[in-house]
């Protein structure tokens, strides 16, 4: 019934795949070190250890990530506890704060303390893939910075994204909830992807609590360069939500348009737009060139160097989107990678990334910044290879609830407090970013909703690995539930015939009978099983008259029977359209003379092709 696939030997994927992602770990293993570390934060008393002990203790490390494998969790995994908002989940929060506060030598402010809150940096990709780095095994290798912060940090090769598209993953990420709680989603359609385009209506709703607006109370002055995507109308305005300054756009890169049946992409400075992508921010189609990631790169340089003058702790969300098609890099990166202008892309932002982890060194701050590398959905494959990235072994790309669609490269970066070359097989997700975000500041999160993110903080400083589920929704449906190893599909939909047979694809040459379906397939009384440490390009479902089928079916039903018994779904944001809305005359237009007029309001149901 699962096309042949079900009690095959579980030998599944890539054979050359796993042997160049232990050689990328063993490479970037550090053979000594560089600096001194620390054994405490930098404001407590320090006792500085040895060159040799670290260097050992470095080693030990390596050796335990390539003995452990990089892709299977260890079999010992704490018991899940379902967080409910009330006294049990303040208290423990209570606990952990002060935990982690005394772990690192400061205390939440306001409680007399005199010293600052770890800074926060999210490195936030566009359509950056698993496979896209070096230290997950992408051939060309051409990540260097990238596979240095890991070899300096900690790398999550089981991190996941909220949703497999751009604007509900990022509504994820800043409120820690699941899009089917905080608005993001569509009813128009059944299991439909939805996002912000310049024709939407919806947006964040005021009642969403996003992280920056929680860590002002921590003293936190909030930055956010690029892609905003949280709707674009005035009550949606970053500024309105939390950050302090940001620079960058309110919806993706598309265009050039014509500014009569739609505007061009307006960039903000703050509160003002300063400008048009295409007119006043070039980006040519034809040779892939525009300057952007050097300007996002100076913004961030900027306001970090800014922030330190001050002595304020900072939040810089750094949400660039140049391996978004159309991808773009600029002159000095173009045509120097072997994977072409995707290739061009993702150089330039490795390089960026080196040098914004080199400033914070230089400034001395590195052991006060806490940094995430992530992505915010799996590459496009249908853009790929020329303009979409790798999933490496997974299968199927952005748009999907396959592995290829919402395992995200992860990497965390906090000297002096995470050790180097460390492998975390914690299941991770960027709604743990806002949770994590706040444990840093001292914060707790709100507890009068259900907030899905956790803590990583005990995974990343004491190696702790949480059992926690992943969902997998697509719109208003949860297609999947990754739990411990096992991934059960209750759907499964690639996209439609109808777009399939116009040569639409979202996984291309990655058909598995009864899995990749083009029609929307519902197994919730057997869903289809894979135990994604044998099988990660889930090609092989696990024979539903299996033990295993049953124990670990055992494990999966009552977590999702009671995920669907307590949701309480937000107000769908993504369902009406109007082409009155688009970014006609954003705020700053009269001063540089560029308003548009807009046409006539004409509300109307969004469609969702897939
Ligand atoms: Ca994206």
């Amino acid at each position: 019934m699962f096309g042949g696939g079900g009690g095959k030997s579980p030998v599944t994927w890539s054979p050359s795949y796993f042997p160049v992602l232990s050689r990328a770990r063993l490479a970037h293993c550090p053979a000594s070190p560089r600096l001194v570390r620390k054994s405490r934060g930098p404001h407590g008393v320090r006792r500085r250890e040895s060159p040799v002990s670290l260097s050992r203790r470095s080693s030990s490390s390596c050796l335990r990530s390539r003995l452990s494998g990089i892709l299977s969790p260890p079999a010992r995994y704490t018991r899940w506890t379902r967080r409910s908002p009330g006294v049990g989940v303040t208290m423990a929060t209570v606990a952990l704060v002060l935990g982690v506060s005394l772990l690192f030598g400061w205390a939440p402010l306001g409680a007399g303390a005199t010293s600052q809150p770890p800074n926060i940096v999210f490195l936030l990709m566009d359509d950056m893939g698993w496979g896209d780095l070096g230290v997950f095994g992408e051939p060309s290798r051409e990540t260097p910075h990238l596979d240095q912060m890991a070899a300096e940090g900690m790398l999550f090769p089981n991190f996941y994204t909220a949703n497999p598209l751009c604007s509900p993953s990022r509504a994820a990420l800043l409120t820690g909830r699941l899009p089917i709680r905080n608005g993001f989603y569509t009813t128009n359609g059944h299991a439909r992807n939805a996002y912000t385009p310049q024709e939407i209506v919806g947006g964040i709703p005021d009642s969403e609590f996003l992280l920056p607006e929680l860590l002002k109370k921590a003293g936190y002055v909030n930055k956010i360069v690029g892609k905003w995507h949280l709707g674009h109308r005035p009550q949606f305005h970053p500024l309105k939500h939390g950050f302090d300054e940001w620079f960058g756009s309110p919806n993706c890169h598309f265009g050039p348009y014509d500014n009569k049946a739609m505007p061009n992409i307006p960039v903000y400075r703050n509160w003002e737009m300063v400008g048009r992508f295409y007119e006043d921010f070039p980006i040519n189609h034809k040779t892939g060139e525009a300057n952007l990631t050097q300007i996002y790169l100076k913004e961030a340089v900027d306001f970090i160097k800014k922030q330190q003058a001050h002595q304020q702790p900072f939040f810089l969300y750094w949400a660039i989107d140049a391996t978004h098609a159309p991808v773009y890099a600029s002159k000095s990166f173009l045509g120097t990678s072997q994977r072409g202008r995707y290739g061009d892309a993702v150089r330039e932002i490795d390089d960026s990334i080196g040098k914004i982890l080199k400033l914070l060194q230089d400034l001395g701050i590195k052991e006060n910044t806490f940094v995430f590398f992530t992505s915010d959905n799996g590459a496009a494959l249908i853009s790929a290879p020329k303009e979409g990235g790798s999933n490496g072994p997974f299968l199927c790309g952005k748009q999907t609830t396959f592995e290829g669609g919402l395992r995200e490269p992860a990497i965390a970066w906090w000297p002096g407090h995470i050790p180097a070359g460390q492998v975390s097989h914690q299941l991770g997700n960027v709604m743990d970013l806002f949770t994590t975000g706040l444990s840093l500041a001292g914060l707790k999160p709100p507890s009068d909703r259900e907030i899905d993110g956790i803590d990583l903080l005990p995974a990343i400083v004491q190696g702790k690995v949480i059992d926690r589920p992943i969902f997998y929704y697509r719109g208003n449906e949860m297609m999947a539930v990754r739990v411990g190893q096992y991934k059960a599909h209750y759907w499964t939909w690639s996209n439609s015939w109808e777009e399939f047979s116009q040569g639409i694809d979202f996984c291309p040459g990655q058909n598995v009978s009864g899995v990749t379906t083009h029609s929307q397939e519902e197994h919730t009384n057997l869903p289809l099983l894979f135990h994604l440490g044998r099988d990660p390009g889930e090609r092989f479902p696990i024979r539903v008259s299996s033990l295993e089928y049953k124990d670990a079916l055992l494990r999966i039903f009552p977590i999702v029977e009671e995920h669907k018994r307590t949701l309480i779904p937000g107000e769908p944001q993504l369902n009406v359209c109007n082409p009155a809305v688009m970014n006609w005359a954003p705020p700053g237009c009269e001063k540089l003379r560029r308003c548009l007029t807009p046409p006539e309001s004409k509300p109307k149901k969004c469609f969702w092709l897939h």
